[in-house]
């Protein structure tokens, strides 16, 4: 069964047949492949002082010697015994006399140094006499100088003060990073760059290329050279990877339309060497979300192990492939002997990485699934983290804490761990900050205040309103559901405290300021990205404050006051359209608002009328042109008419008697009008045009 047959098999279980009819054969439907379960659950962890000391990844050990310090601000006299680190110690002036920091790795200095004996292991120790850096190898001295640099900038070392301290530290997962694996416009050039700093600097090293949408790593031009800028682009990429000693690995996606023949293998063949003669060193394939020919798993079994001894195994500096399945999830993956997993387990070159998605497109990473994986691809699987990838909710941004992840895992159950991001890059990095965190220290991450240092990091100057506006702005509502809001606590009008109201309506003022806060950000790549989603959080803001003051306003009982600023908070349809496309606040704000605007609306109308209000979604609600008529009840004293918007133009409510006589006639001066029913009035009715919401006699 192909895997198109197989998605759609289990999608025509979940979903209704028009629907899926609507998938074209060879395009994927991203929403229709979430069946992701729907529960949400809660994050653990919590904020911490750090006193002071801002580390990510916190490191395995650290110990502060005693109360004493050194001063580093006048500089400090720089050996690099290897001399390889010249360009990476920007951050403190470099003299001739002074406090020694020495920089070496390699078997010796680790083992006088007591380094952990694993890549990029490597010990920190400021001392009186000396700060001296010793790395399991290169990588490893790299990390201990970025762990020097998040000292130096730690608030608790202002002005040069460094504690003695002694850090001992290694990664617990081998290969530690992100793949660019989304739909959707790829990364710009220089977000690019920005984002290989931040992995250095957090100590990631892989960044595999993979973005959907560039048509040189799919189809259609997968078989051709990348045009010229593009490829000193990608030769740049490769040097900023080099210099931050993180794995630049590009990635091929051949799989929707590849032959199984020679002329193909020999494009893919030659598109590997034109790669390598740009700089790269790594290769990925993947055979994600195709249908058809591609997915015979004993034809790409061939064609990996074929380019192993063509190619990799032959240029003595290409790091072993990594793959990515067709069955990269659970969800779809033929667990049989005869499934393309075990077929990979069986046949495939050990060296070869292979992806995994989890139990799901997008989900928790827990030791089951691994399990299940490993067991038939015989080699720990490389975990492909679909966090925070939002292609399948474009309209949403996710800046919640990184969690989910199983606080177990070691590189026996995984090779390694990729995170799959946003299509914006600069709002990715608080996610990427967490995902750094987990990946070298597992057992120790802690979420929430790895997140309240993101935060931080990510917009120093702004960090509160950055944090009002990524707490609320967490939840995909349909597809990884994400705990939101969760220091929140919403109410109804029937659960209404005055302590609640307080707390509601001082987080409304405070989500209204955000975008003008923000807008001292100095991250202004981050600003652009988050905009027009700050733009309709401030309106969120505006709207929920506007709708608690009418509460206040309807608890008073002025109904005119009331409902002439109830229309006035209400969406309208362009409103909606904006915030549909730029959503925040969908789990806990959004629908306070609207349940909160339509308890209003239910509990005036049952004070005006005396009768219950059925249906507060679908409110009577009317389009006047011309003339609406209503009879006047027998018994009725009183008519009130409520329009749906404010100011009502050209518009007349009058009375009038059995033989159309005119009895009353009133301009409305808002959406509200109430009048007496005049003796001899049987008919009321409305000319001109207004949006009416609801006419009600009473009596
Ligand atoms: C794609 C990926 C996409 C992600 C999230 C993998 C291996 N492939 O369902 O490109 O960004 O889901 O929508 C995918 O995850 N397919």
């Amino acid at each position: 069964m192909s895997l198109m047959t197989r998605i759609l098999a289990m999608l025509i279980a979940v979903f209704p047949m028009t629907l899926v009819m609507n998938a074209q054969d060879d395009e994927f439907d991203l929403l229709l492949q979430r069946s992701e379960s729907q529960n949400i659950k809660s994050i653990s962890g919590e904020r911490l002082t750090n006193r002071g000391i801002v580390l990510n990844p916190v490191p395995q050990h650290i110990a502060f010697m005693d109360e004493g310090y050194v001063d580093i601000s006048k500089g400090i006299v720089f050996v690099d015994v290897k001399g390889k680190f010249r360009a990476d110690l920007d951050f403190v002036p470099k003299v001739e006399k002074g406090l020694k920091l020495i920089v070496d790795y390699g078997s010796k200095a680790a083992e006088k140094h007591n380094v952990e004996k694993l890549p990029g292991a490597y010990v920190l120790n400021v001392t009186a006499r000396a700060i001296m850096i010793a790395g399991y190898d290169e990588q490893g001295a790299f990390y201990g100088i970025q762990t020097l640099r998040q000292l130096v900038e730690s608030p608790a070392c202002a002005g040069g003060k460094l504690p003695f301290v002694s850090v001992s530290d290694w990664p617990d997962l081998r290969y530690r990073g992100v793949v660019e694996g989304f739909y959707g416009e790829p990364w710009s050039h220089q977000v690019r760059l920005s984002l290989i700093d931040f992995y250095g600097r957090n100590k990631m090293n892989c960044y595999i290329y993979g973005p959907k949408d560039d048509p040189y790593h799919s189809s259609p031009s997968w078989r051709f050279p990348y045009p010229e800028k593009q490829a000193s682009e990608i030769k740049e990429l490769v040097a900023a990877c080099k210099r931050n000693r993180v794995d630049f690995i590009w990635a091929i996606h051949p799989g929707k339309d590849i032959k199984w023949n020679e002329e193909d293998y020999k494009f893919l063949l030659n598109k590997f060497i034109l790669m390598y003669y740009l700089g790269v060193r790594s290769f990925a394939l993947f055979f994600d979300d195709i249908s058809g020919e591609g997915t015979d798993p004993v034809r790409q079994v061939d064609l990996v192990n074929r380019l192993n001894a063509d190619f990799i195994s032959i240029k003595k500096d290409v790091k072993p492939l990594i793959l990515c399945p067709t069955d990269y999830s659970k969800l779809w993956a033929d667990p049989s002997p005869e499934g393309s997993l075990s077929i990979y387990g069986r046949t495939m070159d050990p060296s070869v990485k292979i992806l995994w998605t989890g139990d799901f497109v997008c989900s928790d990473l827990t030791k089951e699934t691994m399990t299940w994986v490993n067991d038939r691809i015989r080699r720990p699987g490389f975990y492909w983290w679909n966090y925070p990838v939002t292609d399948y909710a474009r309209h949403i941004l996710m800046q919640g804490p990184v969690y989910g992840l199983d606080g177990t895992m070691t590189s026996e159950d995984l090779a390694g761990f990729v995170s799959n991001p946003m299509e914006h890059g600069e709002a990715s990095k608080l996610a990427l900050y967490g995902v750094a965190d987990y990946t070298w220290n597992v057992g120790a991450y802690n979420p929430i205040d790895n997140w309240e240092r993101g935060l931080e990091e990510l917009a120093p100057e702004v960090k509160d309103a950055y944090r009002t506006f990524a707490i609320h702005s967490c939840d995909t509502e349909t597809g990884y559901r994400r705990v939101e809001s969760w220091e929140t606590e919403t109410f109804t009008v029937e659960s209404y405290s005055d302590e609640k109201y307080a707390a509601m309506l001082e987080e409304f003022k405070r989500i209204e300021t955000v975008p003008d806060v923000m807008a001292r950000c100095s991250n202004k790549m981050l600003l652009e990205e988050l905009r027009p989603w700050l733009v309709e959080f401030g309106k969120l803001g505006l709207r929920g404050r506007k709708a608690l003051e009418c509460l206040k306003i309807l608890r008073e009982g002025d109904h005119k006051a009331f409902w002439n600023s109830y229309v006035c908070n209400l969406m309208t349809d362009a409103d909606r359209q904006a915030y549909n496309a730029h959503k925040s606040g969908t789990q806990k704000l959004q629908p306070f608002y609207e349940n909160l605007m339509n308890d209003m609306a239910a509990a005036f109308y049952e004070e005006l009328s005396g009768k219950a209000f059925l249906r507060p979604d679908t409110s009577i609600f009317m389009k006047l042109k011309g003339k609406a008529e209503y009879q006047i009840p027998a018994d009725a004293e009183r008519c009130v008419v409520l329009f749906k918007s404010a100011p009502v133009e050209n518009t007349v409510v009058r009375q009038l008697g059995s033989d159309g006589s005119l009895i009353v006639e009133i301009v409305p001066d808002g959406a509200f009008v109430s009048m007496d029913i005049k003796d001899g009035a049987v008919i009321a009715d409305i000319l001109g045009e207004a949006d009416i919401f609801e006419v009600i006699f009473t009596n």
